[in-house]
């Protein structure tokens, strides 16, 4: 029998072609409108675009589950391409170890002694871009911050940061199908993995660094020594790409809005606001898969088991179902139950680091920049799996 399948519209797009990865919101609408699951034929996936349907499959871990893999790849069928995460591609009871232990190195109590030296670094790098008055947000801004702070943080050498942003930006990638995006990655990746992976070892992070913190919770038994280099992986997988789109998105924001900036300059109290909201509007994690453990029956239709489910949270942020006008950028609203940093268990574990790096952002450039206005045309990244900019010329006018 076929009447369960037969029920669910087919779609034959391809969300990781170039044409629905460079402006992604027609589809999204498509999605959501076609029903609360669809499949998508080319990939024999099934996909969600509305916010219940996706913060519905986040919360139900036991159902939907990471351990298959989080991207298309069935792990479970095909050998992953590096060992799999032990926070984001594990489900309960194996993942809750290493969470455990990170959560409290992440956690705003922990990152305090963080905020002054963070910025100190902003005010600086922000009077420097301020004099220059025409500059990158991309890589002045939004890539020379996260990479000035969060290396340090986690202790790692000084030698070879620039493998960073291309290991991480392969490994958003290769969440998709094996397209040209991923080829394209495919020739640095043995250099870039090999010292990603080199970083993790207790002998070259410094002693008093997120690293160091992960390897004292093996010597306390709260892991073991085999899982210690993998969660500090996760820190350089997971911590510097996502940060530094976030940063470029909430400028983007202001430069769709200036009375968004002249708020925000009057109220900096909003910069943590602005922040989700931005990635509300943005998603800069654009999708993750899940893998249905069961059949799941879903309004008329079922998911059988196996299946892999595509979970759009950059449709879900802007499902009209849910968000009033939800294609501005707003900081009056509440962004709160946005699923940009996911939601339920496996939510973002690194999202008040990435608060913190951008409010020391924002507060700087609210005190010296009167405007950001545009200065030349953006140039679109594209990346399986990142909403991101390659160049998003800016020009910072003084206060
Ligand atoms: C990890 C990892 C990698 C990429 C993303 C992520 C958004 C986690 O290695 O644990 O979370």
């Amino acid at each position: 029998m076929t009447t369960t399948t037969a029920a669910v519209p087919g779609s034959p797009a391809d969300p990781f072609g170039d044409e629905i990865l460079a402006d992604p919101h027609p589809f999204h609408q498509r999605l959501r409108d076609a029903g609360s699951v669809v499949r998508l034929d080319r990939y024999d996936v099934y996909a969600m675009g509305r916010y219940e349907e996706v913060h519905g499959a986040l919360v139900d871990w036991q159902r939907f589950e990471s351990g298959a893999g989080v991207g298309l790849s069935n792990f479970r069928v095909e050998e992953p391409w590096r060992p799999p995460s032990l926070l984001l591609e594990t489900d309960p009871p194996r993942h809750d170890a290493p969470r455990h232990v990170l959560t409290p190195i992440l956690a705003p109590r922990a990152l305090r002694s963080l905020r002054e030296r963070w910025s100190r670094v902003a005010e600086e790098l922000v009077d420097d871009l301020v004099e220059r008055g025409t500059v990158d947000a991309v890589t002045d801004l939004a890539e020379a911050f996260p990479l000035r702070v969060f290396p340090d943080a986690v202790g790692i050498s000084e030698e070879g940061r620039e493998h960073l942003l291309p290991y991480g930006d392969h490994l958003f990638n290769a969440f998709g199908p094996d397209n040209h995006l991923v080829e394209a990655g495919k020739p640095g990746l043995p250099d870039a993995a090999g010292w990603v992976n080199g970083q993790c070892a207790r002998d070259v992070l410094s002693p008093d660094g997120f690293g160091a913190r992960i390897w004292a919770a093996a010597d306390r038994g709260d892991i073991t020594y085999d899982q210690a280099p993998l969660i500090v992986r996760s820190l350089l997988s997971a911590g510097v790409d996502t940060t530094v789109h976030a940063l470029a998105a909430v400028i983007e924001g202001f430069l769709s809005d200036p009375a968004q900036w002249d708020l925000l300059r009057r109220e900096p109290g909003r910069a943590r606001v602005a922040f989700d909201e931005a990635i509300r509007w943005t998603s800069p994690v654009q999708t993750f898969f899940r893998t249905a453990t069961t059949d799941v029956p879903l309004g008329d239709v079922v998911i059988p088991a196996g299946q892999k489910i595509l979970m759009f949270l950059g449709a879900a942020n802007r499902d009209p179902r849910r968000w009033s006008e939800p294609d501005r950028f707003d900081l009056t609203r509440d962004p709160s139950g946005h699923v940009g940093f996911g939601m339920g268990l496996h939510q973002c574990v690194g999202q008040h680091v990435a608060r913190l790096e951008a409010e020391c952002v924002l507060h700087a450039l609210a005190a010296r920049v009167a405007a950001i206005e545009p200065a030349g045309e953006p140039a679109r990244h594209l990346n399986n799996t990142l909403r991101a900019w390659a160049s998003l010329p800016v020009r910072l006018v003084a206060a």
